[in-house]
């Protein structure tokens, strides 16, 4: 398929999408959602594949959902077209997915951050929840993901005022999981990726399906999804492999079964 609005590469064992619409600061219009989701399903389906990398540009990762393109809707049209719906395919992805946010990531463009299983920011990162300043609130997630990463206090700061959050605060109440400088991002996201895509594909996405469950569960239905998991584990060729090579004093093989 041919993108007008995002670029698509793999390196390796990682799939890494560019978002690519310079014009309006990668605001997320509906074609470059369908690239979006377009781009993460053959990712999916691509064996080859075990992580991938979503970034931005150097001045914004995204700076929300389009504005101009939104703005005319009415609520029928809201309603009946589900737009949003489409938008959090990246939520559902099954094999470990990485955002990389150097610049603007504000609105949908901070939710779609959100979505992705874990943030690595470059010192220049902003981040925001500004829908209240255009008469609307966040709606691809925001108020119900920022809050569980930031706390009660800080979401209700973020999206009562519209104000924005630089790297530094982002990592220290737990929004990214760490802060790179700008010109060294895309090395570092691609080198956890390939760190990810080299252990088991199937344990990293039994991990990652687990991690999120608490998210959506009780503690101790959470730990007892764990347990299962964790004991159908051993029921693979890569636990055997991975803990004899350990015994064995080498570098692990593991072929995904
Ligand atoms: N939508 C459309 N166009 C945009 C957007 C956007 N979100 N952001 C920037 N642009 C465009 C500007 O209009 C401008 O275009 P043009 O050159 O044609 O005038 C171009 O990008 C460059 O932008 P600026 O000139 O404004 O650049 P600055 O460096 O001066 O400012 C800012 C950068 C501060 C990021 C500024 O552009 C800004 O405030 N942007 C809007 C941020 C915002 O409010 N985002 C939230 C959008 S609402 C949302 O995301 C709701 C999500 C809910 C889910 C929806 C599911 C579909």
């Amino acid at each position: 398929m041919g993108y007008e609005n995002i670029r698509v590469e793999t390196r390796g064992k990682v799939g890494l999408i560019t978002l690519d619409r310079p014009s309006a600061l990668n605001a997320l219009n509906s074609a470059l959602i369908d690239e979006l989701n377009t781009a993460l399903s053959g990712f999916e389906t691509d064996e080859r594949i075990g992580c991938t990398v979503i970034t931005g540009s150097e001045k914004a990762f995204a700076a929300g959902a389009d504005i101009k393109e939104m703005g005319s809707l009415d609520y029928m049209e809201a309603y009946l077209s589900d737009f949003i719906t489409s938008w959090e395919q990246v939520s559902r992805t099954r094999k470990p997915v990485i955002a990389a946010v150097a610049g603007y990531a504000l609105g949908g463009g901070c939710e779609l951050a959100m979505m992705c299983d874990f943030i690595i920011a470059a010192d220049t990162a902003k981040f925001g929840q500004p829908e209240i300043t255009l008469g609307v609130m966040p709606g691809a997630g925001g108020t119900q993901r920022l809050t569980r990463f930031v706390g009660k206090s800080k979401a209700m700061d973020m999206c009562l005022t519209g104000r924005m959050m630089e790297a530094e605060e982002a990592e220290r109440c737990g929004l990214v999981s760490r802060v790179v400088p700008a010109d060294e991002l895309l090395e570092e996201a691609l080198k956890a990726a390939e760190k990810i895509a080299d252990f088991s594909l199937p344990i990293a996405m039994m991990t990652k399906e687990s991690v999120n469950r608490a998210y959506e569960t009780t503690m101790s239905e959470g730990i007892r999804f764990e347990r299962r998991v964790f004991h159908s584990m051993f029921a693979t060729e890569d636990q055997k492999e991975g803990m004899s090579a350990f015994a064995e004093k080498r570098k692990p093989q593991f072929n995904n079964k």
